[in-house]
């Protein structure tokens, strides 16, 4: 085997020529190099399509060409002329298939026909659309809908979610889990209890009126790197950057914009941060604890001084509630655990409170750095109390913002993709459709799999997503999928949860959001909700990868007819013919978040939900913005057995995937080329380990179970990241966390620190 290293430091900028080249060589990969350059023109534009890729906003007079690489990549990948088609499915048995790569299984290309699955044969076959709801809609009226699981990946539209939603209801359970479990789900049950609402308060116009930003836990250049564009400008007029994280990712460091004729043509570029705080893996709460401490202390002495304050007193009066509390709390902490937890030094941590007290509008941007940990939630709310101090919510230019992921994972929330009965108006839907709603509460992503697991479910339907690949344990969890009675997934392309499939199987080949949709009305539009709570239109422009394809509405109005008896309230057909039926539905539902939504969906820049923080209105408990005091650094109770030999492991993506998708193997803004199985660690830890540049090792779980889990094949490397802690690549690394290993309370698998030790392999 080579011994020769591949991971070599990327110096160029996030953007530049690199993007340029990778651009042209995902269109010629996919063979769409003509028509990919027409349909790259209206992606995030008012009256084209919303990018395939990530959430961030689409701003109302977009760029010449609104998007980036990556979501030219995830564009290319849906519009693909690659097919699988019966005859690839007529030559691969699934046991052949199960030992095929992420990689390998998507790039057959788009599913082309309805396939069941055939025991006898072990291959998907073909059949009709009439038979295969036929025969799912009988096994469905027969399951206790308690058993049955209906997963959503974030994709899909408002119109679709909202549907698929009400028919989960209507049959009888709240079992909605969604990709936001495995992802924002911290923030979700984190920002309620702060500030009264459920998603961030920052809008596209804040960014050009902040001087501060703080961000935390995201990978930018790589996971929504359009947010470079606004960065950048903010940078021009000198705003602060301050960011915390473990990697020095690329994107955060400097970025030349691929679209600017003068940066590409010179050498120049934009520094993106002005303070870069490598922080120890899981180590937010305690640096997050500094700041605050530093700001506390300085205004507790600007009160004795009868100088000027540095927190806002005047917000914390009328807004807050728990202050005191809080700063008592902050005084306590102890310097040396702040050190020693975070791994930044107490003069960095000042230096960010520094900037912060100096600035007139704070904001605070985070990622999965901050949510999938077991104290994730306790990480958002020590966010919010950072912005509380300095009166940093609902005015210009500040505010909370959670990068979101998928492109409408946000918006299937907001129309009643949720396990929990009490975030959807039941009442309202009771009224509307005469029925009574479920009141259990569903299962989310974990307790899915531990139902999985347990034999606890006989079917699970799957709208988009990749459920087996993205959840944690699969050394658990693919022999458990085998006795599941029945799984159904709509999708685009072939994965891991096809392959690893229940007892009965079906796999339903949908319309992707590029491709033209026509029904009997004529061509619809669709729409989704990026991260900073704005709606968007979106219409299709290219021909269906095939003429078999379903749209997703109108494959969720086929379930819901088959499984449902029919009710006078609603005319599924009708609302396939036109969607238009479907918004004016939500309309009914949400009239306050959604007032007008068939005139407004198309304003340019979307329109906006009304968000009462955003007003310093607080739905709270209290009635006021509320502090929130923790209860210590949040040690992770999954590190009890630290000793030297354990590490913290976290799982992230790519430059060159899009979630369990991955595009090449290449993670060109890391340096690491041509693999994915490497594990990126410091180098004083690979001395006291004994291992050498590129030893391969296999990575155990450290728990107190008797699991075992481990990966082996990974190959260590030397890099910039603060001793103990290790970087390693998402989906692949997956099975090493142990499905109990989630936040307190949200239930997100913690992805980001995983206890592993490293067992030498022979090379
Ligand atoms: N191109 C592309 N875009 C995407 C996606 C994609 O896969 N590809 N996925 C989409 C989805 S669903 C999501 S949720 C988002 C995800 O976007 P990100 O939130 O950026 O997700 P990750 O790739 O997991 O990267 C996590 C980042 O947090 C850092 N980090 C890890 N642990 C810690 C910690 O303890 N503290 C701090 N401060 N930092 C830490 C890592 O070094 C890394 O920079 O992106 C969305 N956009
Ligand atoms: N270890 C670790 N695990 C993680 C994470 C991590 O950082 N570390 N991140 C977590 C996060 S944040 C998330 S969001 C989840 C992601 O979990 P999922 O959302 O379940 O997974 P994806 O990989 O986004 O799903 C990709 C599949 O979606 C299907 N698809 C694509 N487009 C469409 C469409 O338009 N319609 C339909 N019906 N199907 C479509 C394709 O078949 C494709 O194979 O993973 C989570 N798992
Ligand atoms: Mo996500």
């Amino acid at each position: 085997m080579s011994k020769q290293p591949n991971i070599k430091q990327y110096d160029h900028p996030a953007g530049g020529w690199g993007s340029v080249k990778a651009v042209s060589s995902i269109l010629l990969q996919e063979h769409v190099a003509a028509n990919g350059t027409r349909v790259l023109f209206k992606q995030n534009k008012p009256d084209g399509f919303a990018c395939v890729s990530c959430s961030w906003a689409k701003p109302a007079d977009p760029h010449l060409f609104e998007f980036c690489e990556n979501g030219a990549k995830a564009t290319a990948w849906e519009i693909t002329s690659k097919r699988a088609t019966p005859d690839f499915f007529a030559h691969h048995t699934l046991a052949a298939l199960e030992a095929w790569s992420d990689l390998e299984l998507e790039s057959q290309g788009r599913l082309t026909h309805p396939m069941r699955y055939d025991a006898e044969s072990d291959r998907y076959v073909p059949i009709s659309w009439q038979q295969a709801f036929d025969e799912i809609g009988e096994k469905l009226r027969g399951y206790d809908p308690k058993r049955v699981v209906f997963y959503a990946s974030g994709r899909a539209s408002l119109e679709t979610s909202y549907m698929y939603a009400l028919m989960a209801r209507l049959y009888g359970c709240n079992n909605l889990p969604d990709s936001s479990n495995m992802c924002h789900e911290s923030t979700s049950v984190a920002l309620p209890e702060t500030i009264g609402v459920p998603v961030g308060t920052v809008t596209l116009e804040d960014f050009e009126h902040t001087d501060c930003m703080f961000f935390f836990g995201h990978n930018t250049g790589t996971n929504a790197p359009r947010m470079l564009h606004p960065l950048q400008e903010a940078r021009k007029r000198n705003a602060q950057i301050i960011t915390f994280n473990p990697l020095r990712e690329r994107g955060l460091v400097s970025f030349a914009n691929p679209q600017s004729p003068k940066e590409m043509l010179s050498t120049e570029q934009t520094c993106i941060s002005t303070q870069y705080h490598q922080v120890k893996i899981g180590g937010d709460i305690a640096a997050v604890t500094g700041i605050c401490k530093a700001l506390i202390e300085a205004d507790d002495k600007a009160v004795a001084a009868n100088a000027p304050r540095v927190l806002d007193a005047g917000f914390i009066a009328e807004h807050t509630h728990g202050f005191e509390a809080f700063a008592n709390a902050m005084r306590a902490a102890d310097w040396k655990d702040i050190e020693l937890e975070s791994a930044l030094t107490r003069a960095a941590l000042e230096a960010a409170a520094t900037e912060y007290a100096r600035a007139k509008a704070v904001m605070i941007l985070y990622g999965m750095g901050i949510t999938q940990h077991r104290e994730g939630v306790l990480a958002v709310q020590m966010l919010t109390n950072l912005l509380l101090l300095g009166g940093n919510i609902g005015k210009k230019g500040a505010g909370i913002c959670p990068i979101r992921g998928h492109s409408n994972v946000q918006g299937q929330r907001t129309v009643g993709i949720t396990e929990k009965p009490a975030l959807v108006p039941m009442d309202k839907l009771a009224e509307l459709y005469n029925f009574e709603p479920p009141k259990e509460t569903g299962l989310t992503t974990v307790d899915t799999c531990e139902a999985v697991r347990d034999g606890g479910i006989d079917a699970f339907i799957g709208l988009g997503g990749n459920f087996a690949r993205a959840v944690p344990d699969q050394g658990v969890l693919d022999p458990a999928w085998k006795k599941v009675p029945l799984t159904v997934q709509i999708a685009t392309k072939l994965n891991r949860s096809h392959v690893v499939h229940g007892r009965a199987a079906y796999l339903l080949p949908c319309l992707g959001r590029i491709e033209v949709d026509r029904q009997a009305s004529g061509e619809q539009t669709v729409t989704v909700e990026d991260s900073t709570a704005c709606i968007h239109a979106s219409k299709g422009m290219v021909e269906p990868a095939s003429e078999h394809l379903l749209s997703e509405p109108a494959i969720v109005a086929a379930l819901a007819k088959a499984i449902l008896p029919p009710n006078p309230a609603i005319d599924w057909d009708a609302w396939v013919a036109d969607y238009g039926l479907v918004r004016s539905a939500i309309e009914r539902t949400y009239p306050d978040q959604f007032k007008e939504f068939n005139a407004r969906m198309t304003q340019p820049g979307g329109f906006h939900r009304p968000l009462p923080a955003a007003r310093r209105e607080w739905k709270t408990k209290t009635g006021k913005a509320n502090f929130i005091v923790p209860e210590g650094f949040g040690e992770d109770p999954d590190m009890q057995f630290d000793g030297e030999r354990t590490l913290r492991l976290m799982t992230t993506r790519g430059d060159s995937q899009f979630n369990t998708t991955v595009y090449t193997l290449d993670d060109r803004f890391r340096g690491v080329m041509k693999t994915r199985d490497v594990l990126l660690m410091n180098k004083s830890d690979m001395t006291r380990l004994g291992l050498a540049e590129d030893d391969a090792v296999a990575a155990v779980t450290v728990t107190d179970d008797d699991v075992p889990r481990e990966l082996g094949g990974l190959r260590v490397h030397a890099y910039d990241i603060p001793a103990g802690c290790v970087m390693g690549y998402y989906p692949e690394c997956n099975r090493l966390i142990p499905v109990s290993h989630h936040a307190k309370r949200s239930k997100v698998p913690a992805g980001k620190a995983i206890p592993i030790r490293l067992r030498k392999m022979a090379a």
